[in-house]
């Protein structure tokens, strides 16, 4: 057997590439983790090393304590994934007390986990708690339109979901929970893993004003969805507003609840208030 042909780690790495496809990873940009399945960790126990030394992850994790994670690499691009999947991306234990981490398997030539390793963690423990343990994918990508309106929307949950669930039908149905807004914060640390986290409870998205999208699903084709879902419905609020500062017509709130209704989805209030 070779461990690339497990479907788990073929289907991490076609995300990489379908996501890259998009537009949503220049250079480094961008960061996906998926949480291991206890047979998938039994199929390739026996390609793990445990030469590599624990390093401190920068936050505590402890209900993740002795999970695997598949990862992508700190300073790695998502273009090259495909083609060298052992320098790219990697498999990482978590310590008894979930504040440890050490590469078990891949990252070669000494290469460590994405930079965005302390809020993928952090928040496959919300996901993992909220969701009975049915999320396992956190993803970070550069979505193009997404980044553009953290420029000219209020930085509010509420303004965003209404807008994003405006820009297409689907939307309240993908993202019915809605959308959380995490103000400019400096990547890679504790604090905005923090805050993400705390969003996270609530939603599924996250979007980082002026850098990405950071969401969480329970397989990589509900993750990945989920941010192209977004990503469209940005991508058309753009185009919108390019044409005009206002809509001629748009969803009305008594309409999203007859949708709420027929798709047997709860939408919050708090999103369908009157303009
Ligand atoms: O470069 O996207 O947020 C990786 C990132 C950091
Ligand atoms: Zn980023």
């Amino acid at each position: 057997m070779n461990i690339l042909d497990l479907e788990f780690i073929k289907g991490f790495i076609r995300m990489c590439s379908d996501g890259f496809a998009q537009g949503w990873h220049e250079r480094n940009g961008g960061n996906l983790t998926y949480r291991m399945k206890d047979e998938e960790v039994k199929q390739v126990a026996c390609y793990f090393t445990n030469e590599r030394e624990w390093d401190e992850i920068g936050t505590e994790v402890p209900h993740l304590a002795g999970e695997y994670f598949l990862t992508t690499g700190s300073g790695k691009f998502f273009r090259n994934v495909e083609l060298a999947p052992q320098e790219n991306i990697g498999i990482v234990e978590i310590d008894e007390t979930g504040t440890k981490y050490r590469v078990v398997w891949g990252l070669i030539n000494g290469a460590v986990p994405t930079s965005e390793l302390p809020s993928h963690l952090m928040n496959h423990e919300v996901k993992k708690l909220a969701s009975n343990g049915k999320h396992r994918v956190i993803y970070h990508c550069h979505a193009t339109n997404v980044i553009a309106l953290t420029f000219v929307l209020p930085l509010k949950d509420e303004i965003f979901t209404r807008e994003l669930w405006e820009m297409a039908t689907e939307c309240p149905v993908v993202f019915p929970s809605g959308v959380g807004v995490v103000p400019w914060m400096v990547p890679g640390g504790k604090d905005i893993a923090v805050a993400t986290s705390e969003l996270m409870k609530k939603y599924d998205v996250a979007i980082w004003a002026h850098h990405g999208i950071f969401c969480s699903g329970e397989n990589f084709d509900i993750t990945f969805g989920l941010a192209h879902t977004v990503e469209k419905s940005a991508e058309i609020l753009v185009k919108m507003l390019s044409m005009s500062p206002t809509k001629l017509q748009t969803i009305q709130p008594d309409e999203f609840r007859s949708l709420a209704k027929a798709f047997q989805v709860t939408l919050p209030e708090e999103f369908l208030y009157q303009k």
